[in-house]
């Protein structure tokens, strides 16, 4: 049975809006999407949950900046104080040849640290988004207390979230703050497999010249796929991180047999790697009736995912990201678990 890490405060994010194909609609990240994973899990025999611990800032601080972590602190006092009567959305952006330097006006900073603007900050975004930290990090808790199958229900997720950039429904990263995590108890080596369809380039952007943190992403090419500007194949990693980053780009219409052999591909890189533990990006949004993304992956699919993650051997943390075909991202959720569960020695 999993141990599942979930916090309510999830619901204090619930922006009205999502910018997308020139609309505002209804926001694909939506709080419905924990209440249906939660469901999976009762209804799957998961029935133990737990509430994180405090946040720990310091590890916070770890991963990302300290003016960013002002900034979100802050940005929704800062954009009511402007009396905008909108949800806080960015306009502007320090775009090529233009200065990289943080404006004190709201609307600069918006832009200055957005690498998307689907995403609006709200009152609680930033609350929420703690809370969602925590979950991480009171799982990664357990999995280095050798608790062996724990799984953190993170809401908002994180992959996208770089050392200084939000953006695509993420706000803090928290699969980069368990891996931190797994560091500072004790671990050498970290591997962060990353099975979201959308590239994990804030994952990628926060351990790239590192080789103390393995990051490997599968996931829909740059070419056609969010977030389009980073999850390139020869993108390997910079500095002592140069072989330590490994992307596995795919094109529309992927189905699970070319899928898998790029996973059992990244397992084996993780073998090579020998690290003590991994941290599972996952993301279910490979569904083939994803709203918002163009893999092929059935249900089924998803059971032997668990059961490749399950043959690593090596203690893990599963972090939830993506998934936005509601009614099914529970069902496709928990299949990870139950094949991991029915598989780990
Ligand atoms: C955590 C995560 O999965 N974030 C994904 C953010 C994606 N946001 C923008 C996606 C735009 C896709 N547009 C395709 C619309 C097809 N109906
Ligand atoms: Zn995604």
């Amino acid at each position: 049975m999993f141990k599942t890490v979930l916090s309510e405060s999830h619901r204090l994010h619930f922006p009205k809006g999502e910018l997308s194909g020139g609309e505002l609609v209804r926001p694909f990240e939506c709080p419905e999407r924990w209440d249906f994973i939660k469901a999976a899990l009762l209804h799957n025999g998961h029935t133990a949950l737990m509430q994180p611990g405090e946040l720990d800032l310091d590890i916070v601080a770890q991963v990302h900046k300290k003016s960013y972590i002002e900034f979100l602190s802050s940005a929704w006092d800062l954009w009511e104080a402007e009396g905008f009567e909108g949800e806080a959305i960015p306009t502007v952006f320090p775009a090529r040849r233009m200065q990289q330097r943080e404006p004190d006006y709201i609307d600069g900073k918006m832009g200055y640290y957005a690498m998307a603007i689907e995403t609006a900050i709200t009152s609680g975004t930033w609350v929420a988004a703690q809370s969602s930290a925590a979950c991480a990090h009171t799982a990664q808790k357990l999995v280095s207390s050798g608790v062996k199958e724990v799984f953190a229900l993170c809401r908002p997720p994180g992959h996208h979230a770089a050392s200084d950039l939000y953006g695509g429904y993420c706000f803090l990263n928290n699969a980069a703050i368990a891996a931190e995590g797994f560091l500072r108890d004790g671990a050498d080596r970290v591997a962060v497999l990353d099975i979201d369809f959308h590239h994990g380039n804030g994952t990628q952007d926060i351990f790239y010249n590192r080789n103390d943190v393995l990051f490997l992403s599968l996931h829909g090419e740059p070419a056609a796929a969010f977030p389009h500007f980073l999850g390139y194949a020869d993108e390997t990693g910079q500095g002592d991180g140069d072989g330590f980053n490994i992307n596995y780009p795919m094109p529309a219409k992927t189905t699970f047999q070319t899928w898998n052999l790029a996973l059992l591909d990244a397992c084996k890189r993780i073998r090579d790697y020998s690290p003590d533990a991994v941290v599972v990006s996952l993301g279910v949004d490979t569904f083939e009736h994803d709203p918002i993304s163009f893999f092929k992956l059935k249900s089924d699919d998803f059971t032997t995912i668990g059961e490749h993650l399950a043959e690593l051997d090596t203690p893990t943390l599963m972090v939830m990201e993506g998934g936005y075909a509601v009614e099914e991202v529970g069902q496709n959720t928990v299949n990870v678990l139950n094949g991991f569960s029915a598989h780990i020695r």
